[in-house]
């Protein structure tokens, strides 16, 4: 209900009548329905969670504490939700927000052509205002998937052996997390070994990891709908050369100052630097062509970044990722990534599995 509250807030300071919800982050951040289809439809006094047969008991149990009432809806969705929103409004002339990141253009249009009096008014980033200042039980249920994706790099990192694949250390790896606890994987995972390690999001192939090559593997796990997120490189059946131990080096020393620097009242761009400003003093500044970071939740790329063009200032309780690379092409590349909690006065770091090179 704490949610809908201030959803409402945000209403009346943005001067919309009511909303309409499409994203499943947003529907399930406000209603607690963690199904697959919906839309939540909600004004100043009545909140609609409109769904089909298949989740009416699930989601009749789920939004109970969100104060939202669960209406099953036609086989044409849009229809109902016209419906809903004109019998809200009564006639009157008001205007509606939708997530213009979500909502595809057939959708909006099926909508908006059935709406007689109100005004479909598009937003950006809109319910995740609310979410950016993550609650003691979001903490809590990123701080259970980082230990779950924690534990399976602790158990494959025996299993990582010249001849095996890729494919294979990616499947053994989302095995261990659903060993652990995991719902699922937050994102599809990367495996990528030797000069395919120069590819920052390389997925998993048929190729066999060699003896002495980068292992790059980046993986989260999902634990009540939120995700972790973990990069970890490493060599693998040899010892690394002088080249793959230095830049190793350089990489952690960026993580270690940007972890070190990091905290609230900083914007997103000044976190960046503190991390950029290492790489290029060493001059892999262009070999370092990604942000620093992302804030996660029930998705795993949320706002605000970590970036050189990130204003935003950092407050307590947002939870961010740190992770900065260097990719050489035809070479392979190297990335460290932890999940932190930021405070008052620094961060709290979620990730707790070693960073060693060798293995
Ligand atoms: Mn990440």
């Amino acid at each position: 209900m704490e949610r809908l509250t201030k959803f409402r807030q945000l209403l009346l300071e943005e001067k919309f009548d009511g909303f309409v919800v499409t994203a499943p982050a947003s529907r399930r951040y406000l209603s607690g329905f963690t199904g697959s289809s919906g839309v939540l439809v909600i004004n100043r006094v009545e909140a609609i969670l409109l769904t089909d047969f298949r989740y009416l008991d699930q989601a009749a149990e789920e939004v109970e504490g969100y104060g939202f009432q669960v209406k099953e809806h036609e086989p044409q969705v849009w229809g109902t939700v016209a419906a809903e929103i004109m019998r809200l409004c009564s006639g009157g002339r008001s205007r509606w927000g939708f997530e213009s990141e979500h909502l595809v253009e057939k959708n909006y249009r099926a909508l908006n052509e059935r709406m007689e009096c109100c005004v479909l008014t598009p937003t950006e980033g809109f319910v995740g205002r609310l979410r950016r200042v993550k609650s003691a039980a979001e903490i809590a249920a990123i701080r259970r998937a980082v230990q779950i994706t924690d534990q399976a790099w602790a158990r494959l990192l025996p299993e990582l052996k010249p001849g095996r694949t890729e494919k294979e250390i990616a499947a053994l790896f989302e095995y261990f997390q659903r060993e652990a606890g995991a719902e699922g994987t937050s994102f599809p995972t990367i495996v990528a070994s030797g000069p395919r390690s120069a590819l920052p999001h390389g997925g998993p192939t048929d190729k066999k990891i060699e003896a002495g090559e980068l292992l790059v593997l980046d993986g989260g796990a999902r634990y009540n709908g939120y995700c972790s997120d973990f990069t970890r490189t490493v060599v693998v059946g040899a010892a690394p050369t002088d080249q793959q131990r230095e830049l190793y080096g350089l990489v952690l020393r960026a993580q270690e100052t940007a972890l070190a620097g990091l905290r609230a009242g900083m914007t997103g761009k000044e976190v960046d630097a503190l991390a950029r400003e290492v790489i290029a003093a060493a001059g892999y500044g262009e070999r370092f062509g990604h942000g620093l970071g992302h804030s996660l939740g029930l998705q795993i790329h949320e706002p605000p970044r970590l970036a050189p063009t990130e204003e935003t200032v950092l407050e307590p309780g947002m939870v961010c990722t740190v992770e900065p690379g260097i990719y050489l092409t035809g070479w392979g590349g190297i990335r460290i990534e932890d999940v932190v909690v930021v405070t008052e006065d620094g961060i709290e770091n979620l990730t707790t599995s070693p960073k060693t090179l060798t293995i």
